[in-house]
């Protein structure tokens, strides 16, 4: 193919382990208090299933992201680093980095963004996309472990792939998957390409 194909991939759940960096400081933290394990995750927001089993978890949860240093130490998924450099010297094939900040910004966008340095090298800065409306970026695939992924834009450019995750594993949802980094991407990527 001759035209280039343009990647967005999602940070948090897919390049970074949200889900097993907040448990870890959850429970350093909180030891007393009850915790759900990733086995039992089910719905993309956190803070919502703390909710639920009991009212005043909600905002310990929230605490936890909004701490400092919660974004920059979280842990590459595994595979993550390697595929996202292999994927952006492939030919033909520019990939970003899409992802949304949580509105209390005084670590969280900073955070991304060395987070990024660290692991994936200053040049690779050029490639973040820091939005909390994916909907209005163009791509031809979006690469996100968000089951439903809306804003302002009803018919977005890109295909939404689900990038599996303990929250969405159970989740019977429309798109096509990709159920780690040690799956197929390459084939996944030449299916959107122009013969
Ligand atoms: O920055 C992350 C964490 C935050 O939402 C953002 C998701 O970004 P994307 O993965 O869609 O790019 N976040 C917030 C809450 C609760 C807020 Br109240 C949550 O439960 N889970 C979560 O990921």
């Amino acid at each position: 193919g001759e035209k280039r194909l343009r990647v967005l991939v999602d940070m948090d759940g897919v390049l970074a382990d949200f889900e097993g960096g907040f448990l870890r400081k959850f429970r350093a933290r909180f030891p007393q208090e009850p915790f759900i394990s990733l086995e039992e995750r089910r719905g993309f927001w956190v803070s919502a299933q703390y909710g639920e089993l009991r009212e005043d978890l909600c905002d310990k949860a929230i605490s936890i992201w909004e701490s400092k240093d919660f974004f920059l130490e979280l842990e590459p998924l595994p595979g993550a680093v390697e595929v996202v450099k292999q994927m952006s010297q492939m030919e033909n094939t520019d990939v970003f980095i899409c992802t949304s900040p949580i509105k209390r910004y005084q670590h969280c966008p900073q955070e991304k963004y060395a987070w990024v340095e660290k692991h994936l090298g200053h040049d690779f800065l050029d490639q973040v996309i820091l939005t909390r409306d994916k909907t209005l970026v163009s791509g031809d695939i979006l690469i996100d472990d968000k089951p439903d992924i809306l804003g302002v834009e009803s018919s977005p450019s890109w295909e939404h792939i689900l990038f599996s995750a303990c929250h969405n594993l159970h989740q019977n949802c429309p798109q096509r998957r990709l159920t780690s980094w040690a799956d197929d991407w390459r084939s996944l990527l030449d299916s959107k390409r122009t013969p």
